[in-house]
């Protein structure tokens, strides 16, 4: 990805191209918003976007506990009573997705989006078992999402689309790794690559333009529609809402803030490979959430003969607030790099 980067900056500095061959940097919403723009007829663009989040300490609800804490007061682990054995430290992913975007005509756009993940996760031990830390590693190909974007209003103010999709359970549910109960344990829900069940999803996308300014709103919303996965569970509704504002400085540089809000609902049924004793992380009790994030951004697209009108992206996202059903790791921050190439007269 960076030697990537480094190509593109390098090898970009030869003849202008003319300003009306030049893309607008903000035809595209911020890079960790998907299908937020349609393409033209017989386009056809490819992504790639990287993205690396970390996730440091615990909340219970919306407070900050102890690690101690998770493993000292009754915390209503399984039966209301216990308490966990380790609690979580840290936790670090790293998310590599691909996709690919289609127009067969100038109201259709077909998108097709996958991704490969990095997981690690660092916990500490309770006190009596001497408190000391382990980490868990996981990797794979996560779940991959199919969709149909339809333009239902443009003109020169207003651009609004719908996009149905389904998203397929190609991520493994059956990720394992060495802890202290087992060699080969399962482990904990946000340590899987994928949800194992096929989700149907709705989007509505709207886009205002003021000229240099835009503001644009997305609404998403996904939920399971094949019953349980074949590890007894399926997870819940999740809703994803965005309002972005951006300033396009030049031509082919623009910035961007975002405000988040993203829910999800509670699980339905449990993995009973998980001891629910041994970590929040482990019980099913311990997911949904509802969480409010800032971000900032910028687009530029390269406005060079070379890589001509290749894009690249990036958005740094902070949350604002976090309320989480029981107790559960806390956000800490994401990044997102992408970068996307549009080619015409397929
Ligand atoms: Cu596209």
């Amino acid at each position: 990805m960076f030697l990537l980067i480094f190509f593109f900056l390098t090898f970009s500095f030869e003849k202008n191209l003319n300003a009306d061959e030049i893309q607008f940097a903000d035809s595209h919403g911020p890079i960790t918003v998907m299908g937020d723009h349609l393409h033209k007829k017989n386009e056809l663009m490819f992504s790639l976007r990287f993205s690396k989040m970390n996730m440091d300490g615990m909340l219970s609800g919306n407070n900050v506990i102890s690690a101690n804490s998770v493993m000292s007061a009754p915390n209503g682990a399984s039966d209301e009573s216990g308490t966990y054995m380790n609690a979580p430290i840290l936790m670090k992913m790293n998310m590599f997705m691909f996709g690919a975007m289609y127009a067969p005509t100038d109201n259709l756009t077909l998108m097709a989006m996958s991704s490969f993940n990095q997981k690690e996760m660092i916990s500490q031990r309770m006190r009596m078992r001497g408190g000391s830390r382990f980490n868990v590693n996981s990797s794979g190909v996560g779940d991959t999402r199919i969709s149909a974007l339809m333009r239902f209003l443009e003109n020169k103010f207003v651009k609004t689309h719908f996009a149905f999709g389904l998203s397929l359970p190609t991520g493994s549910i059956d990720e394992r790794d060495t802890t202290p109960s087992s060699l080969n344990s399962r482990l904990g829900y946000r340590m899987q690559n994928g949800s194992g069940t096929f989700d149907s999803f709705f989007v509505i996308n709207n886009i205002s333009d003021f000229g240099k300014v835009k503001i644009g709103e997305q609404f998403q919303i996904k939920r399971p529609i094949s019953g349980n996965n074949s590890n007894g569970y399926r997870y819940g509704t999740s809703i994803d809402t965005s309002i972005w504002l951006s300033y396009r400085w030049k031509k082919n540089f623009s910035t961007s803030l975002k405000i988040n809000f993203d829910y999800l609902g509670n699980i339905d049924g449990e993995d009973d490979q998980m001891n629910k004793r041994m970590s929040p992380v482990m019980d099913s009790k311990n997911i949904g959430h509802q969480k409010l994030n800032l971000s900032f951004g910028f687009n530029y697209v390269n406005a060079y003969d070379y890589f001509k009108n290749n894009r690249l992206a990036f958005e740094l996202i902070l949350p604002l607030h976090q309320r989480v059903r029981g107790i559960q790791m806390a956000d800490d921050y994401k990044i997102m790099i992408g970068w996307q190439n549009s080619f015409e007269g397929f």
